[in-house]
């Protein structure tokens, strides 16, 4: 790469930096809800191949995020420096590069649940701003690499006539001549390239105020984070019981039993986290019912709640893995509400959806059961934060989060699964999401040292409906033994579990594995997540010695 053709790259970054932090701004003033750059990184996530996003999460786990924001910038980056080498080597083309991405933009700002026709307004003119930009760069650029060229030659050719006008007068003065005929060259060759230089940093400049003032408009937007933490939690009508003592056991480096709403994991398909205002906020059912219902946030809020400890879990959770965490919900049971709806006898599915247009389906018969599936407004003593679905999202005991666990939740519509198919269902995984008994080793780590001789083992076991009756432990190849099961809060939640194991030097295989109370066995044959939840035991290895 010469050097104009660097300067030139420069121009291109700083052209389609500008269009982006453009977009950003105008979809702040006209369509805060379609930010162009959100809605590319969703459709992104949409359509990614399945594999592609199982290694994302596997890799990433929740962090998957920022990864995906890492390689937006690197792909971006790199079209940047294409356009802008490529608008020096022919006129047009870095613009075109601009116009066409900034048109995929505005597709992708359209096709977004939440936006209108409007949506395409921003990214369009950001994107007519980046082209004239990028031209009006490139060009300068030309004009004074011209500049420097004419300079150049006007300065061979001044050499070879004035080195003959000295032979030809040596007693003239040739030296006050010779910068008298260069000087006004030379200050018109740096003049383009300062034009060049100066138009690049006004626009580098413009650019990073524009991301400033466009962050904190998106700050002040966040009006929701006001009314979020206006939203007083009403005391529920049936709390949950006090948690045993029994039921935490002492043991460092086993999972909480209760986990931090900090540290609760997260995953979704959301771009960015919707921030909605509770008091527009409005849940309907629909489909198959004697009487449509809506109802509001107030009015959720004021119906008899209940407050139960219930453990969440994903269907990418890896065995062993961190997609599970157990908190405090406090909601209205979701069969109240579908009670007053009155759905049909051959209706057996709810497909819920979310403000930005996310589904699952869960089974009818789950939701009218006696279980506390529930629209949840609060987790562990709070308002939902709105990464956990703010102000309203389903909690269901005993299914997957993917058929059951829908956050910023608008609309349950009663149907049938012979008619309706949800986001993961036709992405290869299963309409059906009952959670699989399961159970993981949390101390000690995998690959940790230890003396010989006895060693405390724990970690956490889950049969979320059903409930846990039992946990053992092997050693390499040995009997399974017993493990010391804390008290259950519920059938609905996790429980810790210990166990000791006499250990020989050498590296030692620890396996653990549940069994529910109805005596089923946790499956130990290998199974990867899709479609429908892991299986296989979690083992361990730890060097003895
Ligand atoms: N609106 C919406 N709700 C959603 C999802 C989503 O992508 N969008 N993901 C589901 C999945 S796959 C899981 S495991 C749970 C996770 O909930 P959490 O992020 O609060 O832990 O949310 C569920 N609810
Ligand atoms: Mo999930």
């Amino acid at each position: 790469m010469t050097r104009t053709q660097g300067w030139a790259a420069v121009a291109g970054v700083v052209a389609v930096a500008v269009t982006a932090v453009a977009g950003q701004l105008l979809a702040a003033l006209f369509s805060p809800e379609a930010s162009p750059i959100s809605a590319v990184g969703t459709i992104t996530i949409d359509v990614m191949p399945q594999p592609l996003k199982e290694w994302a999460i596997d890799t990433f786990g929740t962090a998957d995020k920022l990864a995906l924001v890492v390689a937006m910038v690197l792909v971006i980056g790199v079209l940047a420096v294409v356009a802008g080498a490529g608008e020096y080597r022919r006129r047009y083309t870095g613009v075109a590069l601009i116009v066409v991405f900034s048109a995929l933009g505005a597709a992708a700002a359209v096709s977004r649940p939440a936006a209108g026709a409007a949506a395409a307004i921003a990214p369009l003119l950001a994107g007519a701003a980046g082209a004239l930009l990028l031209a009006g760069l490139v060009n300068q650029l030309r004009l004074s690499v011209q500049e420097a060229q004419a300079a150049q030659e006007a300065q061979e050719a001044q050499k070879s006539s004035v080195a003959p006008a000295a032979h030809e007068a040596p007693h003239a003065p040739a030296a006050p001549q010779a910068p008298a005929a260069r000087q006004p060259l030379s200050a018109g060759a740096g003049m383009q390239r300062r034009k060049f230089l100066g138009a690049t940093a006004v626009s580098a400049a413009a650019g990073v105020v524009g991301g400033l003032v466009s962050g904190s408009l998106r700050q002040a937007q966040s009006a929701a984070t006001a009314l979020r933490s206006a939203v007083q939690l009403p005391r529920p009508a049936s709390g949950s019981k006090p948690i045993p003592d029994a039921a935490t056991l002492k043991l460092d480096g086993i999972s909480a039993l209760v986990t931090d709403t900090d540290t609760f994991y997260r995953i979704d398909t959301a771009f960015t986290v919707p921030r909605i205002d509770p008091t527009t906020w409005r849940l309907k059912v629909t489909g198959m019912v004697e009487q449509e219902v809506e109802i509001d946030f107030g009015q959720l809020r004021a119906r008899p709640l209940i407050e139960r400890y219930i453990t969440l879990a994903c269907v990418s959770n890896p065995i062993g893995g961190e997609l599970i965490g157990n908190a405090k919900w406090l909601g209205w049971p979701i069969r109240d509400l579908l009670a007053q709806a009155s759905p049909a006898a051959d209706a057996d599915m709810v497909l819920s959806t979310s403000a930005d247009g996310w589904t699952a389906g869960t089974p009818l018969e789950v939701l009218t059961d006696n279980r506390d599936a529930m629209l949840a407004i609060g987790m562990n003593d709070a308002p939902l934060p709105f990464e956990h679905g703010f102000p309203v999202r389903m909690v269901v005991p005993g299914l997957y989060g993917y058929v059951s666990a829908t956050k910023w939740v608008t609309e349950l519509k009663v149907t049938r699964f012979a008619d309706d198919v949800a986001y993961w269902t036709t992405r290869g995984w299963a309409a059906r999401g009952p959670i699989k008994t399961s159970s993981r080793i949390d101390t000690p780590r995998n690959g940790a040292n230890r003396p010989p001789g006895r060693l405390r083992l724990g970690g956490m076991a889950w049969s979320q409906h059903v409930g846990i009756r039992a946990v053992e432990v092997k050693v390499d190849d040995g009997e399974w033994q017993p493990a010391e099961l804390a008290a259950a809060i519920s059938t609905d939640t996790w429980r810790q579990w210990v166990a000791d194991v006499d250990l020989e030097p050498g590296e030692r295989e620890l396996t653990v594995r549940a069994i529910d109370r109805n005596g089923d066995v946790q499956i130990g044959e290998f199974a990867p997540p899709i479609p429908s939840g892991a299986t296989g035991y979690h083992s361990i290895t730890v060097q003895i010695g």
